[in-house]
């Protein structure tokens, strides 16, 4: 007997009953790709300026053991995460994590410095995605980068994400698939503004410039992320909401929703319909604020279903990309990215065994019993055991085996760092 096939087997009728075929279920998520954020392992620092201090108004706090300091060592835990998360996946990476001995500015990066990342990438299988960097440098320090009315500091980060893209484009022409780089800039001010418009004019000014060049589609979709308040810009941030799903909208480009980036009783899940019928595609920062931007670790919570939810009932996932953002310093960072993106996946799982045909159509005739009732019921169907099957088939330990690999990756790599 076979605890996990014994149990998929049950699960399985029971879906059927339902009109759900659940080996279908996992076909659909074996093809949906995570975009894994590379800051979880090293808390935001990268290789570039490792004395520099994490600015920006992001914030990773904790001091866990084991951060990985070389990309060798972040590449390392990678590896162990991947080992234990099913499916073939992306790696987003930060302009600081340039692999090179150079000393070079962030206006001075360029493809080689990158190369070990795309060897690795197709050693492993592995997209990648790419985001330029404007913060944690000196030249970030006055809270303005692309929004600076100075014009060498504007100047400098414009160069800085001219040249990210460039990147961008050399990631996916060398791994066949499209690379999306996401311009975030933490530009604000901490108190209120005489002038709101002049720097949304000097940051859209930066972005026309950046976008002048035309890159291969086929290899680079540019995204731009907003934000409602950050440590130190909590009266104003030039890039908010309105001013990037506008710009995403009139330039065609695409928009990144971060789930922290807004009111805490606002949410994305609400936002991905409407920003999806005006710009072809979409970047999601999947991450858990806790009063605040805090960029806790993904859990399985009611605002991640309702997101995962969103992207399957109208094949929205196929427009989207589902990127993750999060960074915690106090627990074992491997572990994060193991149930950050499996819980992610979960998500996804739960709502592709759910039988929305059927709940649409309840909508449509008015009956909000059956479609309340169907969606308490389906909380109770034994998905777990569809994913523990899922895991298995993808050579990946269910249950809470991992935890144990993990600890033994702990014990081995981590402790001896
Ligand atoms: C910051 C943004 C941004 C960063 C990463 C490191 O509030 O969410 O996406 O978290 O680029
Ligand atoms: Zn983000």
């Amino acid at each position: 007997m076979n605890r996990v096939t014994d149990a998929y087997s049950i699960a399985k009728e029971r879906y059927a009953a339902l009109g759900v075929d659940t080996d279908k279920a996992m076909e659909r998520l074996g093809q949906i790709k995570i975009s894994i954020h590379c800051w979880q392992g090293d808390d935001v620092i990268g290789f570039l300026f490792k004395d520099q201090e994490l600015t920006g108004g992001i914030q990773a706090t904790g001091n866990y053991p084991g951060a990985a300091h070389t990309p060798a060592q972040l590449r390392q835990d990678l590896e162990e995460a991947l080992r234990l998360i099913p499916g073939k996946h992306k790696i987003n990476l930060h302009s600081t994590y340039a692999d090179t001995d150079e000393k070079i500015d962030l206006d001075q990066i360029e493809p080689k410095h990158f190369a070990s990342w795309v060897d690795w990438a197709k050693k492993n299988g592995l997209g990648l995605d790419f985001n330029p960097t404007c913060f944690s440098h000196p030249k970030s320090e006055s809270g303005f980068t692309l929004s600076s009315a100075d014009e060498s500091i504007r100047g400098f980060w414009v160069e800085h994400c001219k040249r990210a893209r460039k990147i961008g484009e050399y990631f996916g022409k060398e791994l066949g698939q499209k690379c999306v780089t996401n311009i975030w800039v933490p530009d604000g001010y901490k108190d209120i503004p005489v002038d709101r418009l002049a720097p949304r004019m000097r940051l859209k000014k930066s972005l026309d410039e950046i976008l002048s060049e035309k890159l291969d589609p086929a290899c680079n979709l540019d995204a731009v992320e907003s934000k409602v308040f950050g440590i130190g810009s909590e009266s104003y941030v030039t890039g908010s909401h309105e001013f990037y799903l506008a710009y995403a909208v009139a330039n065609h480009i695409a928009y990144t929703l971060d789930a922290g980036h807004f009111h805490p009783t606002e949410y994305i899940s609400n936002k991905i319909s409407s920003v999806l019928m005006f710009t072809d595609e979409l970047l999601l920062h999947v991450s858990r604020p806790v009063r605040w931007d805090s960029d806790h670790v993904v859990i399985l919570d009611d605002e991640l279903q309702e997101i995962a939810n969103e992207l399957i009932r109208n094949d929205l996932y196929q427009r989207t990309h589902i990127g993750l953002d999060f960074f915690d310093a106090s627990i074992n960072r491997v572990a994060a990215w193991v149930i950050g993106v499996q819980n992610m996946q979960k998500a996804l799982l739960r709502a592709l065994l759910e039988p929305t045909a059927a709940m649409k159509q309840f909508e449509l005739d008015g009956d909000y019993t059956s479609r309340l009732a169907y969606m308490e019921q389906l909380k109770a169907m034994p998905w777990q055991a569809v994913w523990d099957y899922f895991c298995e088939k993808n050579n990946v330990p269910s249950g809470f085996a991992w935890l144990d690999e993990i600890r033994n990756y702990e014990k081995e790599v981590l402790s001896q760092r």
